[in-house]
């Protein structure tokens, strides 16, 4: 199980949806304010100078993966990177 803080430091503060593929996870709070409900996701919107931070329980995929921005041009440009799940 890990939390990861989303941060957008996007200096024209465009929203970027975060994409993170296999491993569904929940968003717990945004900008330190707690989610007001609970749901399983795979892409959340962090929106421009927005934190958001989401719990990923890691349950039986053991590879690499990916997690990147889900705008085909972000994600072309590299705003993308790997996650790699070990036992
Ligand atoms: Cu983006």
């Amino acid at each position: 199980m890990e939390d990861w803080e989303l941060v957008n430091v996007d200096p024209d503060r465009m929203d970027h949806p975060f994409y993170l593929h296999v491993n569904p996870f929940q968003v717990i709070s945004r900008n330190g304010q707690p989610e007001p409900y609970r749901a399983w996701k795979d892409t959340v919107l962090v929106k421009g100078a927005e934190t958001v931070r989401i719990r990923i329980p890691f349950r039986d995929f053991v590879e690499k993966t990916v997690y990147h921005c889900h705008i085909l041009d972000h994600e072309d440009l590299g705003m993308m990177g790997n996650v790699e799940i070990e036992a």
